[in-house]
């Protein structure tokens, strides 16, 4: 009995001398929901409405139902395809800014109910959603909030019809990953005939408070995005560009969707108050609808690596729109592109040359937060320094000259983000060289740099507003210059 009193207590003793506490968390925090949406960081927008077959981009909402009319819908191909591409879900327009709805709704007869499609018995959210089951994709929807075909638009009836057709999606397709709330209203629509003008206040009109309760009460881990987030923001422009110094936070307060925010969108807020991290959405096509003529202006898979460059790399997700054609199919030229896009990704980021080799830093916490974390392939661990240090260097020794020109960085963000300023340099003929200089981190970096042989790459972070978490660092000789 005594022999194991003593080593119950050496065991604890011993656990409880080495273990040091870890930072707290500083600032604002992800929600469990936005961290599952952080590891997304890849899929696909589905634009398909009746604009399809109208070669529109924006219906008027005057459309005959029986516009909608594929000859030959296969969500399942969508699916696969979005699986082969790498992406981990889709997000589709259940209901466009025209007011026809993919799914036959309760509440309105403009919809597929009525169009000549599957004789009037066809819903796509429910093929949809079954695709991306079998395929294994998360499911979200996009459900405009100006409706052009709706006679009540504009008037406080109109919520009730807007709020009843989102109790409809979040309760009878399964889980919904992200609710898109998009911001944009052109004034002029039929509206029930009327063909009108109707000015809404973006500000009051769509009391979106209550709104978003729905949406946490029926789909409590969906994320919800918008211009101002709750969960996820507009990153402020739609070319695929996430800004370089991109804080997760935001001052949310005082915006709501279809303000005058875009300028501030792509930064965020360094001081901000909520997490609200960047999604950067973008289109493989000039338009978000699919026209025949553009098919020969699908983005390149070399195109397709700078968007990735320039969102997954900048702390941002990125939301590729693929839009199916009038067969109801996404276009062979679209498909060729995203598949070899996957293979450039695969080359590019063949071979971790951070992996297997030592690190070490110039300082570090102790206990359980050495450098050799950032190089274990475990998200979970890291390396910190003690609370009152909030600069240091992080090196990977590779033991000899190595080509190199990628590196990826990430923050540990469940305690938050924090980083303000970095550098990377490496060794190279016995000098230390400037190889980029950097301002934020968070959820992942990717950065590029000419190839330079080196036998070490050093990480300086030069100014963190608490003691600087790196979860991850990893380095690539990716093909070419
Ligand atoms: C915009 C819309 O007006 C476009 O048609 C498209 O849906 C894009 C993603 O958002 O605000």
């Amino acid at each position: 009995m005594k022999k194991y009193l003593t080593l119950i207590f050496s065991v604890f003793f011993l656990s409880s001398c080495s273990r040091v506490k870890p930072p707290e968390p500083f600032g604002p925090v992800p929600s469990g929901r936005q961290l599952a949406w952080h590891e997304l960081e890849y899929y696909m927008f589905v634009h398909f409405i009746v604009n399809t077959f109208t070669d529109k981009e924006w219906g008027f909402g005057d459309e005959e139902e029986s516009v909608f009319n594929p000859t030959d819908l296969d969500c399942r191909q969508w699916a696969k395809v979005a699986k082969d591409a790498g992406m981990k879900g889709i997000i589709i327009t259940a209901k466009h800014h025209d007011g026809f709805c993919l799914w036959p709704s309760k509440y309105t007869s403009h919809s597929v109910k009525n169009s000549s499609w599957k004789d009037g018995k066809g819903d796509v959210l429910k093929e949809l959603r079954s695709a991306c089951d079998e395929y294994n994709l998360k499911l979200g929807i996009y459900l405009s909030p100006w409706d052009r075909n709706n006679a009540s638009y504009g008037s406080p009836e109109y919520l009730t019809y807007y709020r009843n057709q989102l109790r409809e999606l979040l309760t009878e397709y399964g889980d919904i990953f992200e609710v898109w709330f998009d911001g944009a209203n052109g004034g002029d629509g039929y509206y029930g005939g009327t063909k009108e003008a109707r000015k809404i206040d973006n500000k009051t009109y769509y009391d979106w408070t209550n709104t978003h309760k729905i949406v946490r009460e029926l789909q409590p881990f969906a994320v919800m995005f918008s211009d101002a987030g709750p969960d996820i923001r507009w990153v402020g422009n739609e070319s695929g560009m996430g800004s370089q110094t991109n804080w997760c936070l935001l001052n949310k307060d005082s915006m709501y969707p279809g303000g005058d925010f875009a300028g501030i969108l792509g930064e965020g807020h360094e001081d901000g108050k909520y997490w609200v991290p960047a999604e950067v959405d973008v289109s493989i096509r000039p338009g978000w609808f699919y026209h025949q003529n553009q098919d020969s202006l699908v983005r390149s898979p070399e195109n397709l690596m700078e968007l990735y460059y320039s969102s997954v790399g900048r702390n941002s997700s990125l939301l590729l729109n693929v839009p199916p054609d009038r067969r109801g199919l996404l276009h062979e030229n679209d498909i060729k592109s995203l598949l070899e896009f996957r293979e450039l990704l695969k080359k590019e980021f063949a071979t971790d040359l951070a992996k297997e080799n030592i690190a070490t830093a110039s300082a570090t916490r102790g206990g359980g937060y050495e450098a050799s974390n950032v190089n274990d392939g475990n998200p979970e661990t890291y390396w910190t320094t003690k609370d009152s240090q909030t600069t240091g260097d992080l090196i990977i020794d590779f033991g000899k000259e190595t080509e190199v020109n990628r590196i990826v960085i990430q923050e540990f963000i469940k305690l938050g983000q924090r980083v303000q300023e970095f550098k990377v340099s490496a060794l190279s003929n016995g000098n230390w060289q400037n190889l980029i200089d950097g301002t934020t981190i968070g959820h992942k970096i990717i950065r590029k740099f000419p190839v330079i042989k080196a036998t070490k790459i050093k990480l300086t972070i030069c100014k963190s507003k608490a003691c600087p978490v790196i979860s991850n660092l990893e380095l690539y000789r990716a093909p070419g210059l």
